[in-house]
């Protein structure tokens, strides 16, 4: 078959643009919260894509969901209730139940739309969703944690890029219902950018998750088609250390986690730790 010539462009600041050749548009709505795109890529297989921005890919996604989920999971001792705010499309939540010790997994996306666009067109992401110790709450996770005092091990915010419906996850009185959603000894993770592009949110989330939680640690993984491909997460605990109390591997057949993967992820170059000075 001949190679077309038509390319998704994301901006993905007003100096910088990633370009995915694709075979064609698979699926194009307005959802009540945002827009949902589906294109066929040829280098990366399907790609989902949320007002203009890359959500996931076939081909990548698994550093991601792996690294979000298996490094806050790893260091809590005996995780049974997490919670997942946004992550409509399943990756976190298919890592999640990977994990024996987990009796709940509560996905709270805001978007009931991504979770069936994603069913259909990235059933191998979305594969968890069908586990029986899933419980997926079509509601604003920022309500949710408010609702929810006490209760979970562990909290990943898998959220968009800080626009649009995901503002509000960027914030330091977000970072504090999450604190009190969190059983004593809990702990959380959010997705936080890239330190090419933006080392003003890194630094501000660090620092706001900081005067909330005991610790915060940031970690980083490669993730091709997000913006430089260096990706952060952050991650604010009460009790336990990422690196002090690290678990043995719980899980097998991960394409990016490993034991060694997970201490490597906090070692940051001085560029990237100079974000996190207070
Ligand atoms: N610009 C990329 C930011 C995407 C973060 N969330 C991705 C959702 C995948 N579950």
């Amino acid at each position: 078959m001949p190679k077309t010539d038509l390319w998704f462009t994301e901006l993905q600041t007003d100096k910088l643009t990633i370009g995915l050749r694709i075979n064609r548009t698979i699926h194009r709505e307005v959802t009540e919260f945002q827009t949902l795109d589906v294109f066929e890529t040829q280098q990366y297989g399907n790609l989902l894509v949320l007002d203009g921005c890359v959500m996931t890919t076939d081909k990548d996604e698994f550093v991601y969901h792996e690294m979000i989920s298996h490094v806050p999971l790893h260091t809590h001792p005996n995780p049974k209730n997490v919670l997942v705010i946004g992550g409509g499309d399943g990756g976190a939540i298919r890592e999640i139940v990977k994990h024996p010790t987990v009796e709940r997994a509560v996905l709270a996306e805001i978007d009931g739309r991504v979770i069936e666009a994603s069913k259909q067109y990235f059933p191998q992401i979305a594969s968890g969703l069908a586990d029986p110790r899933v419980d997926i709450q079509v509601t604003d996770g920022i309500q949710y944690v408010k609702d929810h005092k006490g209760e979970f091990d562990v909290v990943l915010v898998d959220s968009t890029d800080p626009v649009g419906p995901a503002v509000g996850l960027f914030a330091r009185d977000f970072y504090q219902m999450v604190f009190d959603c969190l059983k004593e000894d809990g702990l959380f993770v959010a997705q936080t950018e890239s330190p090419w592009v933006n080392q003003g949110l890194i630094r501000q989330v660090y620092s706001d998750i900081a005067s909330v939680f005991p610790q915060a640690h940031l970690y980083l993984a490669y993730i091709p088609t997000y913006p430089t491909g260096m990706w952060s997460f952050t991650m604010g605990t009460k009790q336990y250390h990422p690196l002090r109390d690290r678990q043995p591997a719980r899980v097998s057949g991960t394409k990016y986690y490993t034991e060694e993967i997970h201490q490597a992820a906090f070692v940051l170059p001085p560029f990237v730790q100079e974000l996190t000075r207070q």
